[in-house]
């Protein structure tokens, strides 16, 4: 693969839209867009303006849609080369006539991540920030947007930079320390800066929750006796009405999906039929599916009717979160473990959400959106760490040398092989 040929591949989501954007990178990519573009010519466009024309078959001539066209020279590009995006009405049909017009003027389909993995050849986005420029497209959440941006910014890039340097010297260091010991150079606090370095990685691998949670999502089930008011707490939590709601015990038989953010972590929030001992054949395998939810559960918040007889508790998992429900209605009983809410006047719901977000997150949410790949290449880099400060001075080069190069790994510096890099870029989508 040549790596500097012009690709072409359309940048939106296949469907309607009102707008959909062909992008086209490389070598000579001027010349391919004036080939299929009536209008101003493309190659005497000043970079980064836009201008609007016709797009046309380079064989036949036939107009195909009126567009903009927006130029880019290299380097000032998303990819480091001339590049240019054509803005055209978003229908598919228009989309694939242009991509095959700018097939026929000579470029190539471009392939997964392949726009994102020339920024990274020339030096527009080191690793850690292309794995970002991925998760932005894929955030779910709120959460996972803030966490990637701040990667794509490059402030875990410098964060990084800063531990390799501190390693690099220290290596250099001890280097000095095994060429000169008649120099006496000064005896080294190299367990003091390892210990240092390796408190950051840790801080670093204390977010990979908070990442996978922001990425994944988690599962939060609704469980508690009928009429408790699992599916008003829901429909509360949603802020419309998704469940159907009624005074009868047992409305809700099967279990039902909704999807809710909350804090930004992209949740799924299930409820489920109301536990009791029932004869009714139906009934009975709701509450069987509810009990199977609520141990699936990444948390499962139980919820029991304040102003009743205060029900037994079903078995639950440790992860559980109490809510009294009905807390606008006289209680019957009182219990400090609940949180009281009320659906209907919307009390107590705040603390509730709180009470969720802290089960989710802790203390705070990480600042990073960490990659599988940036976590595992932060354990290596914690365990051979964690190896050179058990060793004398002069032995623990080589374990030093491995956490760096675990540690430039991160930025896709040093001996990165190409298969990582190949596995990083394999998980885009075509025109990224
Ligand atoms: N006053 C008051 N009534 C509530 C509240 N939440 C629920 N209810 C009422 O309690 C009854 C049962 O509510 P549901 O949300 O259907 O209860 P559920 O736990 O889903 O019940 P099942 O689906 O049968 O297991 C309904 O009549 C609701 O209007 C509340 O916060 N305050
Ligand atoms: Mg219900």
């Amino acid at each position: 693969m040549t790596l500097k040929d012009p690709i072409c591949a359309i940048a939106t989501p296949l469907g309607k839209g009102a707008i959909g954007v062909v992008r086209l990178s490389g070598e000579g990519a001027l010349e391919v867009a004036s080939r299929v573009w009536r209008g101003k010519d493309p190659r005497k466009l000043k970079g980064g303006r836009f201008t609007l024309g016709e797009v046309v078959d380079p064989e036949t001539g036939e107009v195909l849609d009126q567009a903009l066209l927006l130029v880019f020279r290299a380097p000032r590009s998303y990819t480091g080369e001339d590049a240019c995006e054509f803005h055209t009405h978003g229908s598919m049909a228009v989309l694939r006539r242009v991509l095959e017009a700018l097939v026929k003027a000579g470029a190539r389909l471009a392939g997964p991540g392949e726009f994102t993995f020339r920024a990274y050849m020339n030096g527009k986005l080191d690793l850690a920030q292309a794995e970002a420029v991925l998760a932005l497209v894929e955030a779910e959440g709120d959460l996972a947007r803030r966490q990637a941006l701040r990667s794509l910014e490059g402030s875990f890039s410098r964060k990084i930079a800063a531990l390799e340097d501190r390693l690099l010297s220290l290596l250099a260091h001890i280097q000095a320390l095994l060429d000169y010991p008649e120099e006496g150079v000064e005896p080294l606090e190299a367990r003091r800066v390892i210990g240092e370095v390796l408190e950051e990685v840790e801080a670093l691998l204390a977010q990979a929750r908070s990442s996978r949670l922001a990425q994944r999502g988690a599962r939060l089930a609704l469980i508690g006796a009928p009429n408790a008011g699992k599916s008003s707490l829901l429909n509360a939590l949603l802020g419309y009405e998704r469940a159907l709601v009624s005074p009868i015990p047992g409305t809700t038989r099967d279990y039902l999906e909704a999807p809710l953010e909350l804090f930004g972590i992209p949740l799924v929030a299930v409820d489920t039929a109301g536990i009791r001992d029932t004869l009714d054949p139906l009934e009975r395998a709701g509450v069987e599916r509810a009990l199977r939810i609520a141990e699936e559960a990444d948390l499962v918040l139980y919820v029991a009717d304040r102003s009743a007889p205060r029900p037994s508790l079903p078995p639950l998992p440790p992860r559980t979160l109490k809510a009294a429900t009905k807390a606008d209605l006289p209680p019957l009983w009182e219990d400090a473990e609940f949180i009281p809410v009320s659906s209907v006047t919307g009390e107590g719901l705040g603390q509730l959400k709180e009470a969720i977000r802290e089960a989710f997150l802790g203390r705070g949410e990480g600042e990073y959106l960490l990659s599988e790949r940036q976590i595992e290449a932060l354990h290596q880099a914690r365990e051979r760490l964690l190896e050179a400060k058990n060793l004398p001075e002069d032995l623990m080069g080589l374990a030093l040398e491995e956490a760096l190069k675990a540690l430039a790994s991160l930025r896709g510096r040093k001996e990165v092989s190409e298969e990582v890099v190949a596995r990083v870029f394999q998980n885009f989508c075509v025109g990224k």
